[in-house]
């Protein structure tokens, strides 16, 4: 029992202290992969600046650079990418 109640507090506290290090924005830097042509970097920016959160996306060459709020999740931007036809992994 209060084993669990220390679990428990240590799970509060985790979520206080990384929600602290999200507060504001947050820059996430992708790679995308499966971009072929002129069209493709437009269509990556723009499935990223449909996701809730994102603030602004930039797409240059493979790379993309996406300012969002704390709220969004990488896994967010990478099914974003993903529902674009391209694949991404996050870089930082
Ligand atoms: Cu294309």
């Amino acid at each position: 029992m209060q084993k669990q109640r220390l679990v428990t507090l240590g799970g509060v506290l985790a979520l206080v202290v990384s929600a602290t290090a999200w507060a504001g924005e947050r820059t996430v830097n992708l790679k995308v992969d499966g971009m072929s042509c002129a069209m493709c970097a437009p269509a990556a920016r723009k499935a990223l600046e449909k996701v809730n959160g994102v603030k602004s996306a930039k797409v240059e060459g493979d790379q993309a650079t996406v300012v969002t709020d704390e709220k969004v999740q990488d896994i967010d931007l990478v099914k974003a990418i993903e529902g674009a036809g391209f694949s991404a992994t996050v870089v930082n």
